[in-house]
């Protein structure tokens, strides 16, 4: 049987804070306006995938179902700047990774109908460990990865919803063995609107679920990181960041994109 995030926003910064450390994710509601859900929606499905930038581009007739996502997004048009830095969504960021964060990456993702379910996973586990250690409040895991998942369409079952596992990222584990709960907590859908927002913390169960509707899934995420984890802008050596897109962005901007001040190693 599926059940339901509940769509419960926590309105201060500490109860936010304090969610990624219990449940591993918090829920925006709203962060996007309509207009800003269509432009997104549109960069989606028109930035054309470039193979050497790893872009994902699978089509019905030959892959069995229509996937384009784009990496590194915000360097294809100024437009997505203001994506890096939502009110509400980046002090959080800032609060749980450091006032110099920055993103890991950016993409747009749209999923087509007949996309099949993904298996419960982590997008990365930095530290592997046992299950007691996690729950030694002596133990204070940094959180070093976040991904704010955007969704452009009103969620259903069908479309195929983010399911994750709320606590699971205290597991220690990546569920390599295809677990389907976690200690006893089972999988739970995001069933919110267009312009609503999950974040997340890499460490926590989640995935994808097939997309049985008729309807493309758009999805828009931005990966955010503590200073000292390395960006992921592919084609990496070759990777050069478009001077419109720098032209165009604030301080802020700039350091979210890998603008920094010297530190350590430099
Ligand atoms: O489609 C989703 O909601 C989740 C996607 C995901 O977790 C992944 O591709 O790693």
């Amino acid at each position: 049987m599926n059940s339901a995030i509940p769509l419960v926003a926590h309105e201060s910064l500490e109860k936010q804070i304090e969610a990624m450390e219990r449940d591993g994710f918090v829920y925006f509601s709203n962060v996007l306006t309509p207009e800003e859900v269509a432009e997104l929606r549109q960069l989606s499905v028109q930035l054309e995938p470039s193979a050497e930038a790893l872009d994902i581009d699978l089509t019905l007739e030959r892959d069995g179902h229509f996937q384009r996502c784009i990496n590194a997004a915000f360097n294809r048009d100024p437009l997505f700047l203001k994506y890096l830095d939502k009110p509400g969504l980046i002090e959080l960021a800032e609060a749980v990774h450091g006032a110099d964060c920055h993103i890991v990456s950016m993409h747009t993702w749209a999923v087509g109908p007949g996309r099949p379910a993904q298996h419960l996973h982590t997008d990365w586990l930095p530290a592997s460990m046992p299950e007691e250690l996690w729950a030694d409040p002596r133990l204070q895991m940094p959180i070093y990865i976040t991904t704010a998942h955007f969704y452009l369409d009103d969620m259903t079952e069908e479309i195929g919803p983010t399911k994750l596992v709320p606590g699971s990222h205290r597991s220690g584990r990546s569920n390599e063995k295809h677990e389907t709960n976690w200690n006893g907590i089972e999988e739970q859908s995001f069933l919110g609107k267009a312009g609503d927002c999950i974040f997340f913390r890499s460490e926590i169960w989640h995935r994808g679920a097939a997309n049985i509707s008729n309807q493309i899934r758009h999805t828009f995420m931005v990966h955010y990181s503590h200073r000292m984890i390395t960006q992921k802008f592919p084609p990496y050596l070759y990777f050069q960041y478009n001077p419109d897109v720098l032209a165009a962005a604030s301080p802020r901007q700039l350091r979210l994109l890998g603008g920094h001040n010297p530190g350590p190693y430099d």
